[in-house]
């Protein structure tokens, strides 16, 4: 991450989930309802466990926001964590009282991080790994990524995201890469599943009923678009410029994600040149005004490693969830006896609140891309490099507003 910086503290049963965001203007709106709208997207979705009726993800702002407005300082969030306090005395900071006692984890999970991170740190206990590799930490990365959507709207920039993939049912629905209205983005919010086709939502909800019976987890694919974008974002000089690796990246460093597409994706690898690449294409208005456009976006809005004003198209395969009902084999690290993985409550599926997350992270790297870019103390010194960059690409014909 370039301008903008994240830092994010917390252990899913701790007493809270913090982060520190860095490098953001002055003048960019914040308030706990605006955060709270995507924190409540995350938390809902069918197949999540117990634990989202327990919290409620309420979130406080500590520093950097005064008024409402950000300070161009560094903005602090605390989200509580409300499960702590069936957590203590296993999960509190203090030493506890020499009469407790709880369970020390020694069964390491398949699939989780408990096996490589007690090797890592030589825990005997894999709570003290399991809790800050849990999915839980992505709270404060959605509030984080809340601020950046707010700073990205302002210029003009769209997010949305929607499941097109559950256990192996995908929606059959077409979408036009150019298209963002081609979506219904309403029945996607509508959705148990975040995904718009109904069909499809009916046999996913029926996947994960079947799931849940069975002791098992499923996976999924997400989608995340980002429209209104200008060309030029980005770079081609440096590994750092490069807006596929920082959006796969970003989207690979979400919980359980084991693929990212940008585009056409893996399928452009099958297919000739003349199949994949989006013509560049001459249009002239009734004034005589030329300006280049494209019929196709199998690009994904990515060309050498810069935006190409085309909508965004990234895509991500997450894994089903590692811990499961019915547990697959494991061994007793302190007995080294074999035994059945460790079983802790858990979800069943979480796609539809990944994808929330995946709207997170490409917002905040594309609002510091953007502020890498176009620069300035507060907003109104980015809009007004925006407008003349702009402005100089519809003089030359390159783009247009109107093509957002
Ligand atoms: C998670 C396990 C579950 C999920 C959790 C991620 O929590 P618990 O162990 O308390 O039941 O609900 O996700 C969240 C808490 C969250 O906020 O998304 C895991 O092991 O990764």
């Amino acid at each position: 991450m370039g301008r903008l910086r994240v830092s994010t503290a917390g252990e899913s049963h701790g007493p809270a989930e913090v982060c520190i965001i860095e490098g953001l203007p002055a003048g960019i709106t914040v308030t706990t309802g605006g955060i709270r709208r995507d924190l409540e997207r995350r938390r809902r979705g069918y197949g999540r466990g117990g634990r989202m009726a327990i919290e409620t993800d309420s979130v406080r702002i500590l520093a950097g926001v005064r008024h409402a407005l950000t300070l161009g300082t560094p903005v602090a969030l605390l989200i509580e964590n409300r499960d702590h306090v069936s957590w203590r005395p296993a999960m509190q900071p203090e030493k506890p009282d020499f009469h407790h006692r709880w369970h020390v984890v020694t069964v390491p999970r398949p699939g989780h991080a408990d096996l490589s991170g007690m090797a890592k740190y030589d825990h005997r206990d894999a709570r003290n790994v399991l809790e800050r590799a849990s999915a839980r930490e992505t709270v404060t990365r959605v509030a984080a990524g809340a601020i950046a959507r707010e700073l990205l709207g302002v210029l003009g920039i769209t997010i949305a995201g929607r499941v097109v993939a559950v256990g192996g049912v995908a929606d059959c629905t077409a979408a036009d890469f150019l298209r963002p209205d081609s979506v219904n983005w309403q029945a996607v919010e509508e959705s148990p599943v975040g995904c718009a086709d109904g069909e499809a939502e009916e046999r996913m909800i029926a996947a994960v009923d079947a799931a849940r019976e069975n002791g098992e987890s499923l996976g999924g694919v997400f989608e995340i678009w980002a429209w209104g974008l200008v060309p030029g974002v980005g770079g081609y000089s440096t590994v750092e410029d490069r807006m596929d690796a920082r959006l796969m990246g970003a989207l690979g460093s979400i919980p359980a994600i084991k693929g990212v597409e940008v585009g056409l994706g893996f399928a452009a690898a099958g297919l000739p040149g003349s199949a994949v690449h989006d013509a560049i294409l001459r249009s002239e208005d009734l004034a005589g005004e030329v300006r280049l456009v494209r019929d196709s976006n199998q690009a994904g809005g990515l060309e050498g490693g810069m935006t190409n004003g085309n909508p965004l198209i990234l895509r991500a395969a997450m894994k089903p969830i590692p811990t499961l009902a019915r547990p697959l084999p494991s061994v007793d690290v302190a007995t080294m006896a074999a035994v059945s993985a460790h079983k802790e409550r858990s979800d069943v599926m979480a796609v539809p609140a990944a994808r929330v997350v995946g709207e997170a992270v490409v917002a905040l790297e594309l609002a510091s891309a953007y502020l890498e870019k176009f620069g300035g103390d507060s907003l109104d010194d980015l809009k007004a490099s925006l407008t003349a960059y702009e402005d100089r690409l519809e003089k030359r014909g390159l783009w247009c507003r109107f093509s957002r």
